[in-house]
């Protein structure tokens, strides 16, 4: 039966994805609500052909709505969700703030859905380089056992925000005008210093922790432990801003603890896996990128091969639209196993 939804920072790169997603997939939407900041309030977005008007996001939005899908930022999710909660809704959340939090499950559908039962009030989406590495790892994991995890990210300006995507617009023709690129945003918007994004690389997504990591790596390595169950697993993290404006990549090393399995044992796991296509074919140059995943809601896989050293390892390359899987798409999945499920 159909339930009342509301979607927190509805103007937003991920809000409006996931508006486009409901209205595309027919999800069973009673009424809509579009909720966001004081200052995009009143904004009229579109939903199968109905007009809609944003309006600001306070703890009375939240009566009579069954499930709220928030992605408004963390200082949003912490004021508001909790609200959300008392009023009677499920929140599904796309922020880093419950993430870690103990009695918050952080679910990524293909790998741990049956965690979604045990909320108890907020589901938390993860981190969008975690998903889709996740999304890999679970069915290589189940039949090969897996011991280590070492992965190198090349991540789009979109995971910074509509804003990053902009500034890599503008110092692209500052460059190309052979001007002095203007760099105010990335590697993080309130970091001392900023460094061009254009032509560049930069090794730095979010904020420095005290053990040298970023806390994108961070993210990562603590995400990946919590989703897949296995807090015994080796995870080590680099994430790294290339210029492009959609899909994370990432170079994936990983150890199984079975002896003796082939790269055409991986394939054929990936190959059944669910929300995996894989990719895979240099004989025909054939493999994923950023440009071929954008607008894709699977996670693509090609490149695996065999270490040539350590029997046990392997090396994968692992792309995906990192605003639809990374975060919109497994979003509204977890909605929508709420549903199923009865398990709202
Ligand atoms: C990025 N992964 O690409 C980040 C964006 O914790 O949901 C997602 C931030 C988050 O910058």
């Amino acid at each position: 039966s159909a339930v009342n939804i509301a979607v927190v920072g509805a103007t937003g790169a991920v809000g409006e994805k996931i508006i486009k997603i409901l209205e595309d997939k027919d999800f069973p939407v009673d009424t809509l609500k579009l909720l966001s900041s004081k200052r995009s309030s009143g904004k009229e977005l579109t939903f199968k052909n109905q007009t809609i008007v944003v309006e600001e996001a306070k703890p009375e939005s939240f009566e009579g709505i069954d499930i709220a899908l928030f992605s408004a930022g963390g200082s949003v999710s912490k004021q508001l969700a909790p609200e959300a909660v008392k009023r009677g809704a499920v929140v599904v959340d796309n922020t880093s703030a419950f993430r870690m939090t103990e009695d918050v499950p952080l679910v990524v559908p293909e790998v741990n859905k049956e965690d979604i039962a045990k909320h108890k009030g907020i589901i938390a989406n993860p981190n969008c380089s975690t998903i889709q590495m996740v999304v890999a790892l679970k069915p290589l994991k189940d039949k090969f056992g897996l011991s280590r995890v070492i992965v190198s990210t090349y991540q789009a300006v979109s995971g910074a925000g509509a804003s990053a995507s902009t500034e890599l617009e503008e110092q692209s023709k500052q460059f190309l005008n052979k001007q002095e690129m203007e760099a105010n945003l990335l590697p993080v918007k309130g970091d001392k210093k900023h460094f061009p994004i254009a032509f560049n690389a930069l090794p730095q997504i979010d904020v420095f922790q005290e053990n040298g990591y970023t806390f994108e790596e961070m993210k990562m390595i603590n995400e990946t432990k919590k989703i897949m169950h296995a807090p015994e697993l080796s995870v080590a993290a680099t994430c790294v801003r290339l210029p492009f404006f959609t899909s994370h990549a990432e170079s994936v090393y990983i150890e199984v603890e079975k002896n003796g399995v082939t790269v055409e044992d991986l394939w054929n796991e990936l190959d059944a896996a669910g929300g995996i296509i894989l990719q895979d074919d240099p004989s025909t140059q054939v493999y994923p990128t950023p440009l071929s995943a954008a607008g894709k809601e699977e996670v693509f896989v090609g490149r695996v091969r065999k270490d040539l050293d350590n029997e046990k390892g392997f090396h994968l390359w692992i792309v995906s639209d990192n605003l639809l899987k990374g975060a919109a798409w497994n979003t509204v999945q977890i909605a929508g196993e709420l549903i199923q499920n009865k398990w709202l």
